[in-house]
């Protein structure tokens, strides 16, 4: 199988700003960035998305995006950091190898991030949230 554009920063077969390395992940600014500092947490396996990753990995991948938004913090004091991860195309994930966006924000300062953030307005009633709750219980074995 061909690598992912990842894999291949990871491998220094292209070149990447990377800010931060490990056996088990890397973090490099976003070649496209949507504001000063934006970066993005990879861990090196190939991992295709959220459903894939294991624990392991997972857990160890939090433990870099704390540390590298706090690099991140320090250096640009941002008003606020969104942490950011894409899963399937309808969800805009481009780049089909996990990775996790730190995008910092900046009080009145353009950047790219549109966010919003709005009730859906076909407002559930508080049965159809039950049989909804219910049956993300049901796959989870609670
Ligand atoms: P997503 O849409 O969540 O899959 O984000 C993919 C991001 O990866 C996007 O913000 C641009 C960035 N990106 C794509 N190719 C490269 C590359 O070759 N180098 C770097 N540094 N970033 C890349």
């Amino acid at each position: 199988m061909s690598k992912t554009i990842f894999e291949k920063i990871a491998d220094r077969e292209i070149p990447a700003n990377i800010v931060y390395e490990d056996d088990a992940c890397i973090a490099f600014t976003d070649a496209f960035p949507l504001s000063k500092g934006h970066t993005l947490v990879v861990p090196k396996k190939p991992i295709e998305n959220i459903y894939e990753l294991d624990e392991e990995t997972g857990a160890h991948i939090m433990k870099v995006i704390t540390k590298v938004s706090n690099a991140i913090k320090e250096a640009f004091e941002p008003a606020g950091l969104n942490v950011v991860q894409n899963n399937g195309e309808y969800a805009s994930q481009s780049v089909f190898h996990i990775h996790f966006h730190l995008i910092p924000r900046y009080e009145n300062e353009y950047d790219g991030f549109g966010y919003v953030w709005e009730q859906d307005p076909d407002t559930r009633d508080d049965e159809e949230k039950k049989v909804i709750e219910d049956a993300i219980k049901h796959q989870l074995n609670v």
